[in-house]
């Protein structure tokens, strides 16, 4: 299987909850209130890890949890914050929320750090309820649920050279003669499943260090899906410089080098624009060393390099990686990133006061984002809570909206996870 795209649900932690207590004083039969704060929820982040190079690590965990904070308690002491996760991820990263599929960021530089849950924060304890004219409020917040989502994470490889071509063309034998590489080789196609990297040394004189990757074989109808095509042709995106590697074996090497163009060009024409180098391979064999004159020909009348090779044999490698040295850049800008670095675009909270009243289900249901936070983190069972939450609803223009809806004593009121009565407006005189 091949895995550079995985769904992954991330449950941040929710915040503590507020206390609500009092001091306890010697002669004093009730204190002021000493509640201290819920403790904030764990957020979780990702981040990229140069070391990683695939998203594998996601093939067996997909479901990740921050820890929740800690309650607050007595002589206003806060409770503990949640841990937050860290996940590390491959450059090349795309996240996206899997809802909406909006691009929430693009990790390609080494450490670059993406929050993608939000812990909540933590309930405030009573402390923060007193006023003058109201002592002793047994009101304190619920702590802000942590923030839920499902996402996926889709790896288009960074490397400088990308490895194209047809299966069993030779492109692993190339990545392994010229890097430290140990890629798999097999006489049969798809061999290569995930893209293998290496690191290329251009010589003791040149001190770029360009990675090479050895994508997985592309076959006729790639750019259309076949074989996977969508998830290999991505790897190839953002590479500089590509290596189109050709077995000259094969019965028709003309074909075979203008099936894998025409697939580079209709998954996107920018993909025939990049710098490229042709690599006839298996010259070894006499039907390939038969064929490179014709083969070399072509290349020529087109205004393509091609240079003619045995990567088995290591014959004429010398001349590829000099032909290769010259196609990339600099070394300043070998340590840059690919593209610009992407803009880290972060949408996590819907921003603004909107909210929205329907009637659902023979009920009258209010979405959004801000009232569904205040219900989570009011304790309804605390008639002063209650209250303080039906203030919210007349602030935010919402008790205006519902009544204009015509809800009626007795209704049911739905705002997120809870459940509320409309009862006989005490408020109404307000
Ligand atoms: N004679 C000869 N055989 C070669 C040469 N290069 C590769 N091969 C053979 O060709 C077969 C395929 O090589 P791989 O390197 O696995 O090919 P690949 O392009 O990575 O194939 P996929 O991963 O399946 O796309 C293997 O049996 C290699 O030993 C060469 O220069 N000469
Ligand atoms: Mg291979």
């Amino acid at each position: 299987m091949f895995f550079d795209s995985v769904r992954v649900w991330i449950r941040a932690g929710d915040g503590g909850d507020g206390a609500a207590t009092f001091r306890h004083e010697a002669h004093v039969p009730r204190g002021g209130p000493d509640g201290g704060d819920g403790g904030r929820g764990g957020s979780i982040y990702l981040t990229v890890d140069p070391g990683e190079t695939s998203l594998r690590d996601y093939r067996h965990k997909h479901h990740f949890k921050a820890t929740a904070g800690g309650r607050g308690s007595g002589q206003k002491k806060h409770g503990k914050a949640g841990d937050d996760l860290i996940l590390k991820v491959p450059p090349g990263t795309g996240v996206f929320d899997e809802s909406s599929a909006d691009l929430l960021g693009d990790l390609v530089a080494s450490g670059q750090t993406l929050m993608v849950g939000r812990g909540g924060r933590g309930g405030l304890g009573n402390v923060h309820f007193a006023t003058s004219t109201h002592q002793a409020p047994k009101h304190a917040q619920n702590g802000e649920p942590g923030e839920e989502r499902q996402i996926r994470l889709e790896l288009r490889l960074l490397a400088d050279v990308g490895l194209v071509g047809l299966p069993n063309a030779g492109k692993s034998t190339l990545l392994a003669a010229l890097t430290a590489a140990r890629p798999k080789i097999a006489d049969y196609p798809f061999t290569t499943l995930e893209p293998n990297l290496g690191v290329l040394d251009l010589g003791d004189e040149d001190s770029r260090r360009p990675t090479i990757a050895d994508v997985p074989g592309l076959i006729e109808g790639a750019s259309s899906g076949a074989g996977l095509g969508h998830a290999f042709l991505r790897h190839v995106e953002r590479t500089r410089v590509l290596v189109h590697v050709v077995d000259g074996s094969d019965r028709d090497p003309e074909w075979s080098y203008s099936v894998i163009r025409d697939e580079l060009g209709a998954h996107d024409p920018a993909l025939l624009t990049k710098p490229l180098l042709v690599a006839f391979n298996k010259m070894d064999r006499l039907v390939a060393a038969e064929a490179w004159p014709a083969f070399r020909n072509a290349r020529a009348a087109q205004g393509v390099a091609a240079v003619a090779i045995s990567a088995e044999t290591g014959a004429n490698l010398a001349e590829l990686r000099e032909r290769l040295s010259k196609l990339l850049p600099s070394a300043e800008e070998l340590a840059e990133p690919p593209e610009p670095a992407g803009i880290v675009v972060h949408r996590l909270e819907s921003a603004g006061n909107t909210f929205t009243v329907a009637r659902e289900d023979g009920m009258l249901v209010v979405h959004g984002h801000r009232i569904e936070r205040l219900a989570a983190q009011t304790n309804f069972d605390v008639e002063e809570s209650a209250e303080r939450f039906q203030e919210d609803l007349i602030r935010l223009g919402i008790d205006h909206e519902l009544r204009r809806q015509g809800v009626a004593p007795g209704d049911t009121v739905r705002i997120g996870g809870s459940e509320l009565e409309w009862e006989s407006d005490a408020w109404d005189e307000r």
